[in-house]
């Protein structure tokens, strides 16, 4: 497949809502001890849910290296697609390609440079070249031209479009020192807009605290659907996480999207009490030099805003938190239409992120009359 030079949005082509139709959803297999507890066990069960209710909707690709190959095989249910490909880790959100489509129902790729969350200055771990080739590779798979940018760093969990021309960011991390501090804030929102084809770019202040990832905008808020989007909140004015909920709500009342429209903003609680790493959880992580330690005690990011939207259904972390069923029912009533799986998560929480981290869709080539 070619690699490109020019420049999605004069070549016609934009970055869907995620609540549009998919043709599949990818996910990567974990095994990094380094990351994830005692060898990624604990967690390849739940990620081997996450792809089993994926695939119950729409087509899932595990891709796994060649040292998984056969136990992720075996872990998976035969509608899941088992694919080899080196990696560095299980974030396909971050490290894998951004998907656009134009109206004639041709599909290419964005292909980020990645560097592990802030590279050499605060990234979580060394080296990330693999992750760095996931997002080729999986235009490759699926056929699509790519559009490669050699000096720009972003994450897929960075960024949320309501495919309508507005894009929601946090300023926390796209304007974090570890990512393109060679750039103006204005440079910065222009290649977004010119690369993910939006005319207007939300800059929320701040994500979820404690967030290892500066902050991703995919914790913090997202959009159900134009004009209107979930912010992850919390009533405890002494919890940290107050502020930097209240100060988003602030800005996004106040704020209108590409359209004109004023956002409706829902809030989604976070779970109702702060979710801990354990000395068990602590200890099954081996410690290794150049990656983010996991202390007994610290406070996880644990947001139900890393929720996945695909066809039919919404799959949304549950942490064993009387929150847990507040959040299915309000996106219950936020998405009628869908089915909301409810799918333990705290493995995937232990790792750094959630659902949303580590999925990543591939939107449906519908043509658009
Ligand atoms: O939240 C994400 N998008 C990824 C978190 C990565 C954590 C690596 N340890």
């Amino acid at each position: 497949m070619k690699r490109l030079n020019s420049i999605p949005k004069q070549d016609g082509f934009r970055m869907p809502g995620e609540f549009e139709k998919h043709s599949g959803t990818y996910i990567i297999w974990p095994e990094r001890p380094d990351n994830w507890r005692l060898g990624g066990k604990p967690a390849q069960k739940t990620f081997a849910e996450v792809a089993s209710v994926i695939g119950k909707y729409e087509p899932c690709t595990v891709i796994v290296s060649n040292y998984q190959y056969k136990n992720a095989r075996g872990m998976l249910p035969p509608y899941v697609k088992v694919v080899e490909m080196s990696n560095d880790d299980s974030w396909v959100r971050d490290c894998g390609a951004t998907f656009l489509v134009n109206d004639q129902g041709t599909l290419r790729g964005v292909d980020w440079t990645f560097n592990a969350w802030g590279g050499l200055v605060d990234g979580l771990y060394f080296p990330w070249d693999k992750d760095d080739m996931i997002a080729e590779k999986m235009c490759e798979l699926e056929y699509a031209d790519r559009y490669r940018l050699d000096d720009f760093i972003l994450e897929g969990g960075s960024i949320h479009t309501d495919g309508d021309g507005t894009l929601m960011v946090t300023a926390e991390c796209l304007l974090s020192e570890g990512r393109n501090s060679h750039l103006t804030k204005e440079q910065i929102e222009q290649t977004l807009k010119d690369y993910l084809n939006v005319e207007k770019v939300l800059w929320i202040p701040r994500g979820i605290y404690n967030d290892e990832t500066n902050g991703h905008v995919d914790n913090m808020c997202n959009f159900v659907k134009p004009g209107e989007v979930v912010l992850a909140w919390t009533d405890d004015e002494n919890d940290p996480q107050y502020e930097r909920s209240k100060e988003a709500y602030d800005y996004l009342v106040n704020e209108t999207d590409a359209k004109g429209r004023k956002l409706v903003v829902h809030k989604l609680l976070i779970p109702k009490t702060p979710i801990l790493i354990t000395k068990e959880e602590s200890e099954g992580v081996d410690a290794v030099d150049g990656t983010l330690p996991r202390q007994e005690g610290d406070r996880m990011a644990a947001s139900y805003v890393n929720y996945y939207t695909g066809n039919g259904f919404v799959a949304v972390p549950a942490f064993g938190d009387p929150h847990d069923e507040l959040a299915v029912k309000k996106l219950q009533e936020l998405y009628p239409d869908r089915t909301i799986e409810s799918i333990p998560a705290r493995e995937i929480l232990l790792g750094g992120g959630n659902i949303h981290c580590i999925t990543q869709q591939v939107p449906s080539r519908t043509i658009r009359k």
